[in-house]
């Protein structure tokens, strides 16, 4: 995992009111540490290591750091297990260098004596930061506009369904940009370090989640839309999505949070909270988890169900929202540390990574079971996967990877007969298509022909500033690749300019392409003609600074990738 993703939790709050709880913490062995030391060594670690590692330090898509292994003692260096401890200077080391095993390396952007300090830090005993409760998310709701002073039309001439929801990920804010004319309609403050978009079911609100759990809902039926409700989920969050199911539309929205391990109800159209659910429990292992964090959130369109994938438990929640009074909830044992996912082109499956375990959970959100559990290549990080039907296996959906050089294809069912050939390949690998490590996002389209995968996290310059693209009619040519970074004509900067994400317009004629610079940095995300692969338009500002996901009206409406 590189640092600029693992980067940032959120860090201000949490660690603001995890205050004083460290206090007691190791005194003895040389390891005790002033308040001043604590208090930026838990910044550090909230901001560069939590998201793999967790806040209680017991592993993820990064591994256990709590001190039965980092810290070497009086009584042997070995564990129960056999492990050799970890004790400061090797931890020194890792946290400088890195390791073959994916942990990359902080010497570049962590002093000498800050990497002391962290190895320090992580052989004391965790905080365990404060609960966050039904009634403090209550008390964090606003609304600024009520939903009787909202229009009862569009106010305004824009296309809704080609509007693009852009993350400024380190300004906290996101771009609404007209995908017809290209114009910056307005920037929206939102959470700390912004994360994800998604959309009402009819596409008039978009629910904007940031990293501090503090989730925006937008209208985008006002002359210029804005902000009109907010609500704090919790600490840390990822997730959001809504009800869209027939009967249901616009009705509820879920958030879910990393700190505390919960997901939050509310209302639709105000975000006012309904109900709060802890996701704490048992793993597949059946041990039991303090932290299992809420990853992807998905609402089916077969049912009134939300798909919510725990990450430390692997437990997949097909949680029935028709009666949130009396909420039924549906436990699906998969493979443990569940990150990102999406349908399949049927939308009756969901397929998620359980990224650590390199595996692809599908759950069939019909019968309400697993599927199946694929073993794929080394850390599969789909976003939302990518569907076509190939030209030898039939439909597949597609996951790209962050620690392997492959995008993987899955063969999916189908109950259109013409597919029906195909069914001996479902849920098979059928094939992996070489691409580059360090891959985050693929996409395609139902209108294209192209299918697309960026490598924003590869360590080489030129690949992380650069994105592929296959000919999905003969995946046998040579994919083309498109240097973003060179394409847009934005002057050379010290920080890399990471290609990140593409997303299709509403039409599937152009895919948009962010480029993720440095934290102060005017960037611009690149469009281009998805027929050519010429460059379309460059849409560029002093406001545009660190762009990372675009999320498309129509197709984050519909679910169409
Ligand atoms: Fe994300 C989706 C978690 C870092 C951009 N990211 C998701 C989802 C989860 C998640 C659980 C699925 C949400 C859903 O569908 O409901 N992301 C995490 C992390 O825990 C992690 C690894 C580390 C962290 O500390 O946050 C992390 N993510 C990043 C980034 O650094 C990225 C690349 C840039 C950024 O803006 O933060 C990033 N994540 C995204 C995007 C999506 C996403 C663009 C949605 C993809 C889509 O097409 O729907």
């Amino acid at each position: 995992m590189k640092k600029t993703f693992v980067g940032v939790l959120a860090l201000t709050a949490l660690s603001a009111a995890m205050g004083s709880a460290f206090a007691q913490t190791a005194a003895a062995d040389g390891l005790a540490m002033t308040a001043d030391e604590k208090e930026k060594a838990k910044k550090i670690y909230f901001e560069r290591c939590a998201g793999c590692h967790g806040v209680l330090r017991k592993g993820a898509t990064g591994k256990n750091l709590e001190p039965h292994w980092t810290k070497k003692d009086k009584d042997g260096n070995v564990t129960e297990g056999g492990t050799l401890k970890l004790g400061q200077q090797r931890l020194e080391k890792i946290i400088g260098y890195g390791t073959d095993g994916g942990m990359v390396n902080f010497d570049d952007i962590l002093t000498k004596e800050e990497l002391t300090l962290m190895a320090k830090y992580i052989q004391n005993t965790p905080d365990v930061p404060p609960e966050y409760s039904f009634k403090d998310t209550v008390d964090s709701w606003k609304v600024i506009v009520p939903v009787d002073k909202r229009p009862t039309k569009q106010m305004n001439k824009i296309n809704l369904k080609n509007v693009f929801s852009v993350t400024l990920r380190d300004t906290g804010e996101v771009a609404l940009i007209d995908g017809d004319t290209k114009e910056i309609v307005n920037i929206v403050k939102t959470g700390y370090a912004v994360h994800i978009s998604r959309l009402s079911a009819s596409g008039r609100y978009v629910y904007v989640v940031g990293r501090d759990g503090r989730l925006s809902l937008i209208d985008l039926w006002m002359e210029k839309p804005a902000v009109v409700a907010e609500v704090k989920i919790g600490f840390d969050a990822r997730s959001v999505d809504t009800s869209k199911f027939k009967g249901f539309e616009d009705k509820y929205a879920v958030a879910g949070s990393y700190w505390p391990p919960q997901y939050v109800i509310m209302d639709g159209d105000t975000l006012k909270p309904r109900k709060v659910v802890s996701t704490r429990g048992m793993t597949v292992d059946g041990e039991y988890h303090p932290e299992p964090r809420v990853a992807s959130i998905v609402a089916s369109f077969i049912k009134p169900e939300w798909v919510i994938n725990i990450k430390e438990t692997g437990q997949i929640l097909l949680v029935d929202y028709s009666d949130i009074e009396n909420l039924k909830t549906t436990t699906i044992g998969s493979a443990k540390f569940l990150h990102d996912g999406g349908w399949d082109a049927s939308k009756r499956y969901f397929l998620v990574a359980a990224n650590a375990s390199n595996k692809i959970a599908a759950v069939d959100t019909k019968t309400g079971k697993l599927a199946a559990l694929v073993n794929t290549a080394k850390i599969p990080h789909p976003g939302r996967g990518a569907n076509f039907v190939h030209p030898k296996f039939g439909p597949v959906w597609a996951t790209g990877h962050l620690g392997a050089d492959v995008v993987t294809l899955i063969s999916t069912p189908s109950d259109d007969k013409k597919f029906a050939k195909y069914k001996e390949y479902n849920w098979k690998v059928v094939q992996e298509m070489k691409h580059v490590p360090g891959n985050l996002f693929v996409k395609t389209h139902p209108k294209s022909k192209h299918f697309w995968a960026d490598a924003p996290q590869n360590p080489d310059k030129d690949l992380a500033e650069s994105v592929a693209v296959w000919d999905m009619a003969d995946l046998s040519k040579p994919k083309a690749v498109l240097n973003v970074a060179k394409d847009s004509g934005l002057p050379p900067t010290k920080a890399v300019k990471r290609a990140v994400h593409p997303e299709y317009s509403a039409d599937g004629k152009e895919v948009w392409i962010s480029l993720w610079g440095g934290k102060t940095d005017q960037s611009a995300i690149v469009v281009y003609d998805d027929a050519t692969l010429k460059v379309k338009k460059v849409i560029t500002d002093p406001k545009m600074i660190t762009p990372t996901g675009k999320f498309n009206v129509y197709n984050t409406q519909h679910d169409i990738y």
